[in-house]
């Protein structure tokens, strides 16, 4: 009602300075059938694109030590910061890539479980699972520079240059801020109309995130803007492979799929998985028969 009074009231004063022809065609309301049909379906047609399909090639595989119990990863040239959980055998930890050996580690106390971790500026953050802190350490030193809370449960963290994005199991991405970690949005992610819940550990990859689907041997590429499901990668078979036995296939305590590191210099995507004794530096293959 305001508006219009308002509308009118300009309209009049215009009319007062040009001439009875003009001012009417241009006090004219708009109305909602300048929205046509076109503009509508364009809308659903983005939102329905099918999400694509990825099979892997094993470009390289490394050593992966079998007690850890991989939650976040991350790396920068040949070097990987790896977060680990379970209670008694958390940790920190910089492993050199081509061998697999621990060069630096920090140990938890017993009372925190380990979860994901990200790489930013000079420093390395390391979620907790139940205990709502996640810790920020100095990267060379894994000096415990101070700590910030967050509420509910923490999975896996990456950073996108500019801010934090976390995941707490549900189907949400939140968005924090880099400072002072306070949520500054959300975004629930989907693949066509359903929503993709046990989002796991992440990777921020040339404008996407890459989320590891806890208990599933697939990852999520999601745009992070909107939400939706770009595409699928399907792990399958990854860790035999190598050899090696997979998840409940008696290959004794081999857990699930788990870790993603992309190293953006050199456009290299490395993962592994719980406990699995080897990690993986894969390229993706588009599906040509998403069913396949
Ligand atoms: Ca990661």
């Amino acid at each position: 009602m305001k508006r219009n009074l308002f509308a009118l009231l300009v309209c009049l004063a215009f009319l007062a300075g040009t001439t009875a022809l003009s001012g009417v065609a241009a006090c004219t309301e708009p109305t909602n059938s300048s929205t046509s049909p076109t503009d509508t379906q364009a809308g659903n047609d983005t939102t329905a694109v099918a999400a694509k399909s990825y099979a892997y090639e094993v470009v390289r595989s490394f050593p992966h030590d079998t007690g850890a119990f991989t939650q976040g990863l991350a790396i920068e040239g040949e070097t990987l910061y790896e977060s680990t959980g379970n209670y008694g055998q958390s940790s920190l930890r910089q492993v050199a890539l081509q061998t697999g050996a621990v060069e630096q580690i920090r140990r938890l106390s017993a009372t925190i479980f380990g979860e994901g971790l990200a790489l930013y500026d000079d420093k390395i953050i390391q979620l907790t699972w139940k205990s709502g802190v996640g810790f920020i350490y100095d990267r060379e030193s894994f000096e415990l520079l101070r700590s910030v809370s967050y509420p509910g449960e923490g999975w896996g963290i990456t950073y996108d240059g500019v801010r934090f994005i976390m995941t707490d199991g549900s189907s949400n991405l939140y968005f924090r801020d880099k400072v002072t970690f306070a949520e500054t949005g959300r975004v629930v992610v989907r693949d066509g109309d359903g929503p993709v819940r046990n989002l796991n550990e992440l990777e921020y990859v040339k404008g996407e995130v890459y989320a590891n689907i806890w208990q599933e041997d697939r990852i999520a590429r999601i745009d992070p803007e909107t939400g939706r499901v770009t595409g699928w990668l399907d792990l399958e078979g990854l860790l035999e492979s190598a050899g090696q036995h997979g998840p409940g296939e008696g290959g004794g305590t081999v857990d699930v799929l788990n870790g993603i590191a992309y190293d953006a210099a050199g456009d290299r995507l490395y993962v592994t998985g719980k406990w699995w004794p080897r990690l993986f530096e894969i390229r993706l293959v588009e599906k040509q028969d998403p069913s396949g």
